[in-house]
């Protein structure tokens, strides 16, 4: 055993005010990543009344709610769930690429975790082997990964 100091993150979600957002595009799949994040949090000890989903249009939109939800300092992480599945145009590059830089620029300008849980699939068969088939279920990967990280932040 390694006498280094450690940092680990407890996986205890008591406590916690969480809020939730998921986009209402390819909702066939984005509901399942919503069921396993809450599965995952409850599981975990999160209270339904500290939990709040939010709604939104499309994973453009996930930018600009997370950081409003960030901002108004109400919740200590923040899961945000979508699904992107390449079409004919290069819109997807667009919608992928701002999704991701604009909830990586939120977590940094607030210290809030944010659980990234956007897939971003060539084919609606990955979309569906990562919301609870083959490859697992994206959305409690990405709860997952936003509550160790909150509990690392609080000892840091
Ligand atoms: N939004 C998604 O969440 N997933 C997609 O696959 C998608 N595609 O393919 O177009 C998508 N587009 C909508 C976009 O996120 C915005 O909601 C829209 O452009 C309005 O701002």
């Amino acid at each position: 055993m390694s006498t280094i100091p450690t940092i680990a993150g407890q996986l205890d979600a008591k406590g916690l005010k969480i809020a939730i957002v998921a986009t209402r595009f390819n909702d066939f799949i984005v509901d399942r990543l919503v069921g396993g994040a809450v599965d995952y949090l409850e599981r975990h000890g999160l209270a339904d009344e500290n939990m709040l989903l939010v709604r939104i249009p499309g994973a453009f939109e996930l930018p600009l709610i997370c950081r409003k939800l960030a901002a108004s300092g109400k919740y200590d992480g923040i899961v945000a769930l979508g699904a992107v599945i390449r079409g004919a145009t290069p819109h997807f590059d667009y919608v992928c690429a701002e999704a991701s830089k604009g909830i990586a620029h939120t977590m940094l300008e607030f210290d809030t975790p944010i659980g990234f849980g956007l897939l971003t699939c060539d084919t609606i068969d990955q979309a569906i082997e990562r919301a609870g088939s083959k490859a697992g279920n994206k959305g409690c990967e990405a709860a997952a990964a936003m509550l160790e990280t909150i509990r690392v932040m609080e000892q840091l």
